[in-house]
């Protein structure tokens, strides 16, 4: 498109829809119009796409997850169309910023965190590879809460993303379908003698799907991602004269949960968990009936992964759907949904492994659960005289009266993956070790990555321009040419250029933390972060403990030779995770104590960012030296900030968790900075049990007057919080191990602090991280789930061939 065609299409839509002229149009106008402009040329590839995986037959794979986090996409949009400079340009020359304009959109926060994030990181990259491939999801009314802190409390307000409308989506009606919940059932005999199930008393609702198209990267993909949302079936308007029970119906789409990987075991959350599943199984047959092939041919054409447990009523819907609708028989049905179904692990964090009470989901689901009843008896069966007694009802669905999800999404389909070499071997030598032993083919790893074009070349442009210069643009296409990087180790100019270009992102983020906070740091000093999800597993509370460390020999020694550092957090907590909340409390109090302690010259800053989201780690990773990656060893099953920091030329201090350890194993032991226990020795401490928190502290003077400081009046104002958290590190033993950790991290902290003096070393390993970051990018993921998992290739070797 050239600049005069954007001119006369936007000043079009102004006329048509505003009834504004060019100049006249204010910023929510010139969103809007562009959008629909975006959308138009979008549009015209969406459907050439669709239109050509249905004349080719090709394989496709459907990406249920409860969550997607996909936040802005108008620049994202505009990048993948290549029409984000022309559009930039010519937004210039009537002087708008597109930057104002992208402003403007609201965050899509469908989703809480990691898992979140990773599903729309694999949207962006199963598109830019020309793979055929969907996503299916929920569209929720209200997205993840927004966060304010309000005297140093965490608040939760509603986040109203849709209040303007949402520009990307389109409503398809005549693509709904029925979804049936509660009522009873019973097995009726037929003539022949056949038993048939008879469901009775259901509540049928409407499932309202809404597509986005997922652009390619410059290739003239565009995929769906299909987001359902509950309606009252007009055939059951009449019923519904009641206002409550409407509102009970609607509100099953209304809100995500909040809660990441801390179990919530409430109705409306299983409903919605069968009403995303059942819409998007019910529509993939829809089109698969279409194709006109015979049913063995099913995984032939289809492939459904299961991301995490919350969608693993995929196994039984999809038997519902092939016996009760299509007349298929327990056998065949079976083959055929073991052969489509896969399924990622996500955490090994006991509260994060779903289980339902049975009553629920005979309640919610009853056909459901019968089908769950049939699966674990045959399961059972089946294992009789292969594995002993004992290992069978371990692996068993149903165990004192409950549903283990991630059983009933193992024995269910024909690959289970972790996300991180350390997670996928835990999971065959620990976690699922059982399932191991039954089914060793099964298991594979599929370590995350990340989508490389949103979080440098969108994020980053100063480095992303920096990046051409020196190594050209192709990295942008393929991120392992990063590596091309490393030939500038030892060249000063290029060094030089690359410590300018992290200034200039520092420089945006100090002036923004003085907009959003008051406060005002230096972008000369270490910008040290930590941004994920408030857990006591990822241990903010460490690196709380080093930082009063800090304060403290700053106030011993008031010449104390310390490098600047701003210690930067971003995250929130699960509302109903009260110990949470303490933290961002105490971390809090703790900051305004220091930022106001002229004392300390400003030597250290805290700075906790409200509201986390995808947008404002845009903003933050770019500016970061330091990233934090301090989570209990074998807890963070992979960790994908680690790899969206490292990729921003942030060094990593971090634990041998997750994915930290092939970050260590692609930069090398001089680039990365590695502390505390492995994940062997923790394990050693369950086996033996001999950790003793109290004894670490009655020997340890310094560790003394830090944990005092929670409830000696230190830190003001956290009376109530302050005990609890010190009761958590004494009486309740330090179940995350950090005061057994926080002198080696301290010590690692305190080689940051040297090595950062020396500009020239310090943006060596710098480098090197940037460099050996094109190993995590999501596109290579996502191929290797293509190849090994879902058996699906790539559009354009198809037509090729
Ligand atoms: C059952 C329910 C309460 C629940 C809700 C959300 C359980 C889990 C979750 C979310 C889990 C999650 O986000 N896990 C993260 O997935 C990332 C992507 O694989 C990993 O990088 C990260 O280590 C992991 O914590």
């Amino acid at each position: 498109m050239t600049k005069e065609e954007i001119k006369k299409e936007l000043r079009q839509r102004l006329r048509d829809t505003y009834a504004l002229e060019l100049e006249d149009a204010g910023p929510v106008e010139l969103f809007y119009s562009l959008g629909g402009l975006v959308k138009a040329v979008s549009n015209e590839k969406w459907q050439k796409t669709w239109k050509n995986y249905l004349t080719e037959g090709q394989k496709q794979v459907y990406y249920f997850s409860i969550e997607f986090l996909p936040g802005k996409l108008l620049k994202s949009n505009l990048l993948n169309l290549g029409i984000l400079d022309e559009v930039r340009t010519t937004l210039a020359d009537i002087n708008v910023d597109l930057e104002e304009l992208a402003n403007v959109e609201k965050d899509m926060a469908l989703g809480n965190g990691g898992l979140g994030r990773l599903a729309s990181c694999f949207m962006d990259s199963i598109a830019s590879c020309g793979l055929p491939g969907n996503g299916n999801g929920i569209r929720y009314d209200y997205g993840l809460f927004k966060q304010q802190f309000m005297d140093g409390y965490q608040v939760e307000l509603p986040d109203e993303w849709l209040k303007r409308g949402n520009v990307w989506e389109i409503r398809r009606e005549s693509k709904a379908c029925d979804v049936h919940l509660f009522g009873n059932v019973y097995m009726k005999r037929l003539a022949n003698g056949k038993l048939e199930p008879v469901e009775e008393n259901q509540t049928t609702v409407r499932a309202v799907p809404y597509d986005t198209g997922m652009i390619g990267y410059q290739n003239g993909i565009v995929n769906t991602m299909r987001l359902w949302s509950v309606e009252i079936p007009v055939s059951e308007e009449a019923k519904y004269h009641n206002l409550g029970e409407r509102r009970t119906i609607e509100d099953l789409t209304a809100v995500l949960y909040p809660d990441d990987s801390q179990e919530s075991g409430r109705l409306v959350r299983l409903a919605q968990e069968y009403f995303f599943v059942s819409a998007g199984i019910q529509s993939i047959i829809r089109y698969y009936k279409k194709l006109n092939l015979p049913w063995h041919s099913l995984s032939e054409k289809i492939a459904i992964h299961i991301n995490d447990t919350h969608p693993a009523m995929c196994v039984p819907e999809l038997m519902r759907v092939l016996m009760d609708e299509n007349g298929l028989n327990w056998e065949f049905a079976w083959d055929i949904t073991v052969k489509v179904l896969s399924y990622t692990n996500h955490t090994i964090m006991a509260e994060a492994l779903e289980k339902w009470p049975v009553y629920l989901m005979k309640r919610v689901v009853p056909r459901i659960y019968q089908i769950i009843e049939e699966i674990d008896r045959r399961y059972v069966m089946s294992m009789q005289g292969i594995h002993p007694q004992d290992l069978i009802q371990r692996t068993r669905l149903l165990q004192n009266d409950q549903i283990y999800m991630a059983h009933l999404a193992i024995i269910g389909s024909h690959s289970t993956n972790g996300v991180a070499k350390i997670h996928s071997d835990l999971l065959k030598t620990i976690v699922l070790h059982d399932f191991y032993v039954v089914y060793p083919e099964r298991f594979n790893n599929k370590t995350n990555g990340i989508a490389e074009r949103r979080w440098m070349q969108l994020a980053n442009e100063p480095l992303s321009d920096v990046m051409d210069e020196l190594i050209t643009d192709s990295w942008r296409k393929a991120p392992q040419n990063l590596k091309l990087l490393m030939n500038y180790q030892n060249d000063e100019i290029a060094l030089k250029k690359l410590r300018e270009a992290k200034l200039v992102k520092k420089e945006e983020l100090a002036s923004y933390i003085l907009e959003t906070t008051g406060i005002q740091v230096s972008p000369n000093a270490i910008f040290d972060v930590q941004i994920k999800r408030l857990h006591a597993y990822k241990r903010q509370l460490m690196n709380l403990l080093h930082i009063l460390k800090l304060y403290f020999d700053i106030k011993d020694n008031p010449e104390i030779d310390l490098t600047p550092r701003v210690f930067i957090f971003g995250a929130k907590a699960a509302p109903s995770y009260s110990y949470a909340k303490s933290i961002i409390k105490v971390i809090n109090e703790a900051a305004d104590m220091i930022n106001n302690d002229a004392s300390l010259q400003d030597k250290i800053k805290v700075v906790f960012l409200p509201n986390y989201n995808v947008s404002l780690a845009e903003k933050i990773i770019p500016a970061a030296d330091v990233s934090e990656q301090i989570s209990l060893a074998s807890k963070e099953a992979s960790g994908t900030s680690n790899m969206k920091l490292m990729l921003n030329g942030a060094v990593t201090i971090a634990t041998l968790d997750g994915a930290n350890i092939e970050i260590k194993d692609a930069v090398g032991d001089d680039n990365i900075y590695i502390f505390g226990l492995t994940e062997k020795e923790v394990y050693n401490y369950y086996e033996n049990q001999d950790y003793s928190s109290q004894k670490i502290y009655d020997e340890d003077e310094e560790l003394q007057r830090i944990l005092d400081a929670f409830i000696d009046g230190t830190i003001p104002n956290i009376e109530f919080e302050g005990q609890e958290i010190y009761d958590s590190l004494l009486k309740f033993n330090d179940e995350y191990f950090l005061l057994r950790d926080f002198h080696d991290y301290a010590r690692a902290q305190e080689q940051i602090d040297h090595d950062y003096k020396d500009a020239v070393l310090w943006q060596k390993k710098s480098l090197a991280n940037i460099a050996n970051a094109g190993g995590f990018s999501a596109d290579e993921t996502v191929k290797a789930y293509a190849e090994d998992i879902w058996q699906i290739e790539p559009i354009f070797a198809h037509t090729e061939k």
